[in-house]
């Protein structure tokens, strides 16, 4: 047999869309796997023609699921970005989109029974040693994918999954502010390094010429300011505890304005290279929460809500739209701590099958179990 088929399923979780499999199905030793994922995936070719991959970081994305052993969590969730066009799996950040997809995935392959209308999925996110926790809608026992809820960037209306996060507080970066700082000046551009569960360096898009309007597309086709941006970016890795950042998707890097649209505050991201049509889950979080954080160069650009008690609905425009945040936070003795965020996706299982890679990758770099 000249190529092998193994066992996966497609999936949108909220703005992105990959494939999602059962550890299990997937060789063991990390580069195997790596070879295999690219394989599936069609990279490296920006096209990914020969591949299930989408050409673009959002829709080249990669879920491995297995049951826990651990007692507060039912699933364990690593995510791997395939990139489009270079030979390279990374599991340097998490996904707050396709873990959309981790619940209603582990219902239907059984990893947890459906309890109920509702059923509570507790996922321990690898790539960051955190948990998050799904609401998965199953009446009757049954994964439910269609309803009302809608999430700007995708058409259409779909089941709520609404996402619970306990502390994702230095998920990557060891702390929220891992500078040290609540800004610092990176190669003479003022910027707030976050970590609120997706290292993010936030910069004021005004200090970088720019309004913070412009379309992805616009962004990316100008150079100057994609160079001065990563530039700012291969500076920041070290400062915020990640290492060389070369060939890494993080930090974010997120061009903030004021609201042009009633919400807190405009956002543009680069992750990294490509500029996101939406915002990242996390990527959100950690912008939301420095929106919160005085001092922060968020925090001069954007209009906060009226808060009466602990927690804030933090609304980020982005180009597609809106993206809600709920944080809860606490400020004392010049402290300042998260101790919850909650959001709302959706997601749905698109395919369910087996994904066929040639065998050659498969028996490459030793071949799986
Ligand atoms: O920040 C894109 C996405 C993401 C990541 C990226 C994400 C998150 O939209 O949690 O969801 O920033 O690479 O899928």
């Amino acid at each position: 047999m000249n190529q092998k088929a193994i066992r996966c399923s497609a999936m949108r979780g909220g703005t992105s869309k990959g494939l999602v499999f059962l550890a299990d199905d997937l060789p063991a030793d990390t580069a195997a796997r790596d070879a295999v994922l690219l394989a599936a995936m069609g990279s490296p070719d920006p096209r990914e023609i020969d591949g299930m991959g989408g050409s673009h970081p959002l829709t080249s994305k990669v879920a491995v699921v297995s049951r826990s052993d651990r007692e507060d969590a039912d699933v364990e969730y690593l995510f791997l970005q395939v990139w489009p066009d270079r030979p390279e799996v990374s599991d340097r950040q998490n996904c707050g989109n396709m873990l959309a997809a981790v619940g209603p995935f582990a219902i239907e392959e059984g990893l947890v029974p459906a309890a109920g209308e509702v059923t509570p999925v507790r996922i321990w996110m690898r790539n960051t040693k955190t948990l998050a926790t799904a609401s998965v809608q199953t009446p009757g026992g049954r994964v439910r994918y269609d309803g009302t809820a809608r999430i700007d960037g995708v058409p259409g209306t779909h089941a709520p999954v609404p996402i619970e996060f306990a502390d994702v507080a230095g998920s990557s970066c060891g702390a929220l502010l891992p500078t040290g700082y609540i800004t610092d000046v990176i190669e003479g551009t003022t910027v707030t390094c976050i970590d609120n569960g997706m290292p993010v360096v936030c910069l004021a898009a005004a200090d970088l010429g720019v309004t913070g309007q412009e379309s992805p597309k616009d962004l990316e086709g100008n150079a100057e300011l994609t160079k001065r941006v990563e530039a700012i970016r291969l500076a920041a890795g070290p400062m915020m505890n990640l290492g060389d950042v070369t060939h890494a998707t993080v930090p974010k890097m997120s061009l903030l304005a004021p609201p042009a649209h009633g919400g807190a505050v405009s956002t543009r991201t680069f992750i990294p290279h490509r500029v996101h049509e939406a915002i990242g889950v996390l990527g959100a979080v950690s912008v939301a929460t420095a929106c919160m954080l005085s001092g922060s160069v968020a925090n001069a650009v954007a209009v906060l809500p009226d808060r009466s008690g602990g927690a804030a609905e933090i609304e980020v425009e982005h180009p597609t739209g809106f993206f809600t945040v709920t944080i809860e936070a606490q400020s004392s003795g010049g402290g300042f701590a998260v101790t919850r965020s909650a959001l709302l996706r959706t997601a749905r299982l698109l395919m369910r099958g087996e994904v066929l890679v040639p065998a050659s990758a498969w028996d490459q770099q030793g071949g799986p179990r």
